[in-house]
């Protein structure tokens, strides 16, 4: 049994199995790997019984051979929910305009995949998606709208898909004040509605009721930027194809999970004209695995 108290990721590592130690080391020494945090060290958050044996660590340590680590330069730790979704979609976006590579490690969410040590390292909060670059001295994000960011950043260099604080500072505000506004409320909403709608094992109208007419409201703040002139959410005139429709449109792939199947009551077509991009499809697929094949499918 690994023992958490007090210790760092490395110091956890360093007690898994001694052959695997050496490969470990040098993995985790080129990683920013962060201390967990104060909460998880005390165990609140992860109680011991759920600790996976230190054998469990080595698949992962498997799938990351020295060949790997250099021949790709972004893995993406992922499932196939609207929020993996997003991820993959702007990393199949930069995929088509620029070539750009990226290897995917599908999350096992239903083995709590995303609760053990060495994901923690990389996400404190036990949640995915989450990327590491390694080319970029093995930089670690989480939160889906700081993973569109940093991409944006560093593999959008002509901008075609946001734009740059210094030289366009008007429209990376209105980008980044769509992103805040989903990733803030269309995220957080709709999931507390899925959860009450499909999940809860107790059915509470006031629930279903509270947060479904919350995600509609939102759903009609889009509608209202959107109105009849643009195309999308952010950049001057019609706008542009952004992070910031990215960021948003796995919650409207996604709606009839959450009960709402038809988008009649808010007439732009902005989202099934975005929704149809090839990258969506493929977006939908990554991540899937035995584990999770059927799970937020939409054909
Ligand atoms: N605010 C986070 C939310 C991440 C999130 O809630 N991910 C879900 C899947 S969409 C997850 O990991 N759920 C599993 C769990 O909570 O245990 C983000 O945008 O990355």
């Amino acid at each position: 049994m690994i023992n958490l108290m007090p210790m760092n990721g490395c110091r956890l590592l360093n007690q898994a199995h001694h052959h695997t130690h050496l490969l470990l080391k040098r993995v985790l020494t080129a990683m920013r790997f962060r201390p967990l945090s104060p909460l998880i060290q005390k165990r609140y958050l992860f109680p011991r019984h759920l600790l996976p044996a230190p054998s469990s660590l080595q698949p992962e340590l498997a799938s990351m051979s020295e060949t790997e680590i250099k021949k790709s330069e972004i893995t993406l730790y992922t499932a196939p929910t609207p929020n993996g979704f997003k991820v993959a979609a702007f990393m199949e976006e930069l995929k088509s305009a620029y070539g750009f590579e990226y290897e995917v490690r599908a999350i096992q969410t239903a083995h709590l995949e995303h609760k053990e040590p060495w994901f923690l390292a990389i996400n404190p909060n036990g949640r995915i998606p989450a990327i590491v670059d390694r080319s970029r001295d093995n930089f670690a994000v989480f939160e889906t709208a700081a993973i569109l960011l940093y991409l944006q950043e560093h593999y959008d260099p002509e901008n075609k898909f946001g734009w740059d604080p210094k030289e366009n500072p008007d429209e990376y505000t209105e980008m980044l004040q769509w992103i805040f506004f989903a990733h803030g409320g269309v995220g957080p909403m709709q999931g507390q509605l899925m959860h009450f709608r499909n999940a809860a094992t107790e059915k509470i109208p006031y629930g279903i009721e509270l947060y479904m007419n919350e995600v509609k409201r939102l759903y009609g703040v889009l509608d209202i930027r959107l109105g009849q002139d643009r195309d999308y959410l952010a950049g001057p005139g019609r706008g542009m194809y952004s992070i910031a429709d990215m960021n948003v449109l796995p919650w409207f792939r996604i709606r009839e999970y959450a009960g709402i199947p038809s988008l009649e009551e808010w007439p732009n077509s902005w989202c099934e004209n975005n929704l149809s991009r090839p990258t969506w499809a493929i977006a939908g697929n990554v991540g899937r695995d035995s584990t999770n094949a059927n799970l937020y499918r939409v054909e």
